[in-house]
């Protein structure tokens, strides 16, 4: 597997950086970006095929020149290239994917990233296309509609087949196997044995310089091509972007929107327990017998039930149902521990009722002083604020909105990064 890694270190521009953070698996789309929008850049002609179907001799004919390593076996193993009339050839293994996957990953290259104009060879000894040729033709075919960059298709080897009977038939199948297609037949032998021997006839009949003069063609199309194939691709990236850009904003809008709505929740709901609490207690308080709870207890009415031990206890119900109530909605919002950090004393002792209000048993006064004001509400209602925005589920929430704001200024980021890129007049 590609390591997200591998991926940004074959950047080789921030800006590449920039957007492969955005768009990893478009990799191989920016790559080629980049050597369309690299100013100066020789056309660049490779071959595609299976091995041993005479792309390296064929390379070698049309330069006329021995460049290529040639041999009856599996012989082109790594991407060779050579100028010639400010021309990049480039020799590629043959596309065999049984055999090396990492042949097969330089073949990829030459054809997908690094070439203006490909050169699908097919040997005539082998008659019709096998499923794998057929395959990459289809690819080959669909990606010139696409891009207008050029495929030219030949036919190798002719002057193996028995006669001009067979080579027909081979050209009308091959027609039918891959419609749209034309094949260029040509033979390798024929024209060096032509050239060697200076026969013009055998030379033409080759194949090989009517094949150069499509080439040729197509050599003088490839900065239109170009051109066409970088706005293609730069429309592709800028699309992704746009997308990728409007995903995460929408992602962190849900997030803010859920944070919102948390925290309004959390305070309508605070406001209408506090008040429900306060209006019980206050009962409580206002009650007539309440100044009794003040009278202090004498050690003659130990085991006396006095009027101020039964007021006391009646405030300590009441308090405690208070907090009940409280607890329950907190609970229900998420705040149910301190925040790390706060070493309890014991764990029972270690929650937000208990920080907010302490554990002594109430007594009349401090209900008074907690409940009986505004002021003192206003006062429990930013206590229990601070601890429900401190709670688990709200950091976590606040954590990941500042990550999906990041992701969002990435995506912005590569966005910027694109515009950065020359396209090719
Ligand atoms: N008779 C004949 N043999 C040819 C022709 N072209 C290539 N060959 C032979 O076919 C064999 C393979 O040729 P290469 O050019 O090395 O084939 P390739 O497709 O580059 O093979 P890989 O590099 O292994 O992918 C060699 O022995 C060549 O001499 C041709 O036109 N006629
Ligand atoms: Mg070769």
């Amino acid at each position: 597997m590609i390591e997200q890694n591998d991926i940004l270190g074959s950047a080789q521009t921030a800006a590449e950086r920039a957007i492969l953070l955005v768009l990893p698996e478009h990799i191989s789309h920016l790559e080629r970006l980049r050597l369309l929008t690299t100013p100066n850049r020789l056309p660049t002609v490779t071959v595609v095929g299976k091995y041993n179907h005479g792309k390296s001799r064929l390379l070698n004919e049309l330069l006329g020149q021995d460049q290529f390593s040639v041999a009856d076996k599996r012989e082109t193993i790594t991407l060779s290239s050579q100028t010639h009339h400010a021309v990049c050839w480039l020799d590629a293994p043959g596309l065999d994917a049984d055999i090396s996957l990492d042949d097969d990953r330089l073949a990829l290259r030459a054809v997908w990233i690094e070439s203006d104009i490909r050169l699908f060879v097919h040997t005539a000894k082998e008659g019709e296309l096998d499923g794998c040729e057929h395959d990459v033709v289809k690819q080959l075919c669909n990606d010139e509609g696409l891009t207008q960059r050029k495929t030219l298709f030949v036919l190798s080897q002719i002057d193996q087949l028995p006669g001009t009977g067979e080579l027909e038939n081979i050209l009308k199948a091959l027609g039918q196997q891959a419609p749209g297609t034309v094949f260029h037949a040509v033979s390798s032998t024929r024209h060096r044995q032509g050239q060697t021997e200076s026969k013009q006839l055998l030379v033409q009949k080759s194949g090989i310089p009517a094949l150069k003069d499509l080439i040729a063609d197509a050599v003088t199309n490839v900065p239109q091509a170009r051109a066409f194939e970088a706005a293609r691709l730069f429309e592709h990236f800028s699309t992704e972007l746009q997308q990728q850009h409007a995903l995460r904003q929408q992602r962190l809008e849900a997030l803010l929107q859920r944070q919102s709505d948390q925290r309004h929740q959390f305070d309508t709901g605070l406001h209408t327990v506090l008040a429900k609490v306060q209006t019980d207690l206050l009962a409580i308080i206002n009650a007539p017998g309440f100044g009794n709870s003040l009278t202090p207890d004498y050690a003659s009415d130990q085991y006396k039930l006095t009027a101020a031990k039964r007021e006391r206890a009646r405030i300590q119900v009441a308090y405690s149902r208070a907090c009940v109530e409280i607890d329950a909605f907190l609970a229900g919002h998420g705040v149910t521990g301190l925040s790390s950090g706060k070493t309890p004393v014991s764990g029972s002792l270690y929650t937000v009722m208990i920080a907010v209000l302490g554990i002594s048993v109430k007594h009349a006064r401090d209900l008074q002083r907690i409940f009986g004001s505004p002021a003192g509400i206003q006062q429990l209602h930013e206590a229990f604020t601070q601890y429900f925005n401190a709670s688990t589920d709200q950091v976590t929430l606040a954590q990941d909105i500042v990550a999906a704001k990041l992701q969002v200024n990435v995506a912005l980021d590569a966005i910027d990064a694109l515009a950065s890129f020359t396209l090719p007049a």
